[in-house]
C-alpha cells in the first residue's frame, strides 16, 4: 500500500462511522494530510448535516489552535497552503443541504486534493473535480477506487443503474430446503443469525417478500433484534390475496403492495399497480427507484427469490445454510447461478455465504 492509498484506506474507515445515520446520502471520510502527517479528519456524520471535507478542515483547525498538531506554529492558513486534503468521494460542487465542498477546498487555497471515486450524483458528477482543477488545484482521482464504490454500492446502483441495490438472503437446510411441506412456518436459521437478518435489514432502505410467505409466516418485517430504523415494506401481491388482517396492514407501519389491480393510499398501505405479462421484478424496481429507495432487501419465499434471478434483477446474495438440519420434504431453495463469493462466516451451525452478482 502505497501512501495515497494509506491515507484513502483511513478515509473509508471514517467514512463507514456515518453507516446508518447518512442514507440516502453516501458515506464519505476525509483526511488533511501536512508534511505526511494526518492534522485533521472528520466524516459524514448525519443526513443533511456538514460533509466529511467541512468537519475535516474544522478537526484540523480546532486541532491546531490547541498546539496539537505538526506546523501548529505556523498560522493555520500557512498550514493549509502547505496540505493535501484526501476524500474518498469527490468534493461536491452543488448548493444541497450544505454550501459545495469544492468551493470551501478553493477558498481554503488548499492545492492538492486526493479523490477515491467520482459521484454519480447528477448535480455533481465531475463537476467537482472540473472546478477544482480550473481553480489550479492539482487532483488526483481513482485512488482505491473500487473500495471506495463498493463503501456506497447502494447509492452508486441508484445513480447510475435508476434502480435500488437488491440484497437476496434465503435460510435453507444442509440438504437445500427452505422450508417443510405445508403451512406450518419452519424456523431453520439459529437465533444469532437472526439477529444478523435485523442488522441487515436495518442497513437496507426496503425490504421485500411475497404473497405466499405473507400468508405462511405472517411476518412483521420490523428490525426488533437489532437497534436501528424498520425499512420500508413491499410485498407482491398480484391478484390482492391477503387479508387485511396481515400484521404488514395492521401495525401502522409503511407497506407498499404491488399488484395487478389498483393503485392509491389507504392508511398506511400503498397500492402500485404492474401491468402483467412484463417482468414483475423490473416493474418493482422502476417504481422504487421513483419512490426514492436506494437498496431492498428481498426475504422470499422461493417464487420471488427465483423471479429476481431470472430477471438478474439482483446484486448480492446472502445464504444461510443450517449445516445440521435436513428435511425430507419440502421447498427447494432458490437455483443460484455462479457468482463471485464475498464471504463465508460460521454462527454456530449455520454456515452465511455471501455473494455478488457477476456481470
Ligand atoms: C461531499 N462530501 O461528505 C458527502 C457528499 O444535500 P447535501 O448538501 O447533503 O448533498 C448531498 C449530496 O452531496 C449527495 O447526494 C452526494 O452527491 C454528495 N455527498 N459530498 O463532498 C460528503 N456526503
Ligand atoms: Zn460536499
Amino acid at each position: 500500500m502505497n501512501l495515497d492509498e494509506h491515507y484513502m484506506h483511513r478515509c473509508i474507515e471514517l467514512a463507514r462511522l456515518g453507516a446508518g445515520s447518512v442514507a440516502p446520502n453516501p458515506m464519505v471520510g476525509s483526511v488533511l494530510v501536512y508534511e505526511n502527517a494526518v492534522i485533521g479528519e472528520g466524516y459524514h456524520r448525519r443526513y443533511g448535516q456538514p460533509h466529511a471535507e467541512v468537519n475535516c478542515l474544522q478537526d484540523a483547525e480546532d486541532r491546531h489552535q490547541k498546539g496539537m498538531t505538526k506546523g501548529a506554529a505556523y498560522p493555520f492558513r500557512q498550514v493549509l497552503q502547505k496540505s493535501t486534503l484526501y476524500v474518498s468521494l469527490e468534493p461536491c460542487a452543488h448548493y444541497g443541504k450544505t454550501p459545495p465542498c469544492a468551493d470551501l477546498i478553493i477558498r481554503k487555497e488548499i492545492p492538492a486534493v486526493v479523490v477515491g471515486c467520482r459521484d454519480p450524483f447528477p448535480q455533481v458528477d465531475g463537476k467537482g473535480i472540473e472546478k477544482l482543477v480550473a481553480a489550479g488545484v492539482q487532483v488526483k482521482t481513482g485512488i482505491l477506487e473500487q473500495a471506495c464504490k463498493q463503501l456506497n454500492k447502494r447509492f452508486f446502483t441508484f445513480h447510475l443503474l435508476h434502480r435500488p441495490f437488491v440484497v437476496l438472503k434465503w435460510a435453507q437446510t444442509a440438504n437445500r430446503k427452505i422450508a417443510a411441506t405445508g403451512d406450518e412456518r419452519t424456523l431453520i436459521s439459529h437465533e444469532l443469525s437472526n439477529r444478523l437478518v435485523h442488522k441487515w435489514r436495518s442497513e437496507e432502505a426496503a425490504i421485500m417478500i411475497g404473497t405466499n410467505t405473507a400468508l405462511a409466516d405472517n411476518p412483521s418485517l420490523t428490525t426488533r433484534l437489532w437497534p436501528g430504523k424498520n425499512p420500508v415494506r413491499l410485498v407482491l401481491d398480484k391478484q390482492l390475496r391477503l387479508p387485511g388482517t396481515r400484521r404488514l396492514f395492521t401495525d401502522g407501519g409503511k407497506t407498499i403492495v404491488f399488484n395487478y389491480h389498483k393503485q392509491g393510499e389507504e392508511g398506511a398501505v400503498s397500492y402500485h399497480q404492474i401491468a402483467p405479462g412484463d417482468p414483475v421484478v423490473k416493474q418493482i424496481l422502476a417504481s422504487a427507484y421513483h419512490l426514492g429507495i436506494q437498496s431492498i432487501l428481498v426475504e422470499g419465499g422461493a417464487a420471488l427469490l427465483q423471479s429476481c434471478l431470472d430477471e438478474q434483477a439482483w446484486d448480492e446474495a446472502r445464504i444461510i445454510t443450517n449445516t445440521k438440519m435436513q428435511l425430507a420434504a419440502g421447498l427447494d431453495a432458490p437455483l443460484l447461478p455462479v457468482t463471485e463469493i464475498l464471504d463465508t462466516e460460521q454462527l454456530g451451525d449455520d454456515r452465511i455465504l455471501t455473494c455478488r452478482r457477476m456481470v
